[in-house]
């Protein structure tokens, strides 16, 4: 039969009336774990990809967008961080990049979900290949916000907020009490990256402006920087970029990091600029939180 009367489809709601979909070519794993309903799917397009209570997580196909920008723009900005924190992040993505820079110590990365880590240590070899052998990657299977309660002033240089949306297990990672937290474990020039969320659809508008207003309570420097990534709804979303001491545009050290010799396939030192000047509806929702 070369043409099948079905299409088995991963449908997601961006909006109460907008739905972005991608053709399944095979059901990889399904199950409930006590925290979420955790899917892999197999595309043609976007390869394995992943998904917690039915949101996009990570695909093969654009996942370096995220993990890159995630992971590089702080590292462009204090080429010297050598203490990094992931909280969430258990497909290995974002450790996968931090661990590029030799001169890391030590990567605690705490995932509220072990079946997560252990599921793309099976499927998803392209973000999660490096756990088992990496000695500087500490995973933790704990609450986010909890962790960071229990940890010691000054234990970061760079925490990495790579978690779910505020709905379900990631909502306490999105309060202002996390926020001060995360600022007291941060060493003096300690910065902070977290979800902004997509200045598209109402509920993520919401969201990030809450979320920006809280963090613009807790640290001194606060911008947000964007991306794009085709999975997430609109396809164009944002960072928030918090920190002590550090500017990102005033102390880009682009030659330091370029010097690192880095093969990157989205970030690179003009992007880190670029990312920075946001449109103007975009400056207008944060300018009025
Ligand atoms: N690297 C991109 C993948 C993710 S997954 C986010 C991870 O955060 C999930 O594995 C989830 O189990 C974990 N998580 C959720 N809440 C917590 C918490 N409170 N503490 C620790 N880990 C948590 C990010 C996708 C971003 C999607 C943006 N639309």
């Amino acid at each position: 039969m070369d043409q099948p009367f079905v299409d088995i489809l991963y449908t997601q709601n961006w909006d109460s009336s907008t739905k972005f979909s991608i053709k399944v070519t095979k059901p990889l794993h399904s199950e409930v774990t006590p925290y979420q309903r955790i899917d892999f799917f197999e595309s043609d397009t976007y390869g394995t990809f992943f998904t917690l209570d039915g949101l996009m997580m990570v695909t093969q196909k654009d996942e370096f967008a995220y993990h890159d920008m995630i992971a590089h723009v702080p590292m462009a900005t204090n080429p010297d961080i050598k203490r990094v924190l992931i909280i969430g992040g258990g497909d290995g993505g974002t450790s996968r990049e931090i661990c590029r820079y030799k001169h890391i110590e030590k990567v605690d990365l705490v995932e509220i979900d072990e079946r997560v880590m252990q599921l793309c240590q099976q499927y998803l070899p392209q973000t999660a290949g490096h756990i088992a052998t990496e000695t500087r990657l500490h995973p933790h299977f704990e609450d986010g916000l909890k962790y960071v309660k229990n940890t010691p002033d000054g234990s970061y240089d760079l925490i990495l907020v790579d978690s779910t949306d505020p709905i379900g297990s990631g909502e306490g990672l999105f309060t202002t009490d996390f926020y001060r937290e995360c600022f007291r474990v941060l060493s003096g020039d300690g910065i902070l990256i977290n979800q902004h969320e997509s200045p598209y659809y109402n509920f993520h508008v919401r969201e990030m402006r809450k979320a920006h207003r809280k963090i613009k309570e807790v640290f001194p420097i606060v911008k947000v920087y964007q991306y794009n990534i085709a999975t997430y709804p609109s396809g164009h979303w944002l960072f928030g970029f918090a920190s002590k001491r550090y500017d990102p545009i005033l102390d880009h050290q682009a030659k330091r990091w370029e010097e690192f010799g880095l093969k990157t396939m989205y970030y690179n030192s003009q992007i880190h600029e670029g990312a920075f000047a946001l449109p103007t509806f975009v400056n207008e929702m944060l300018a009025g939180t």
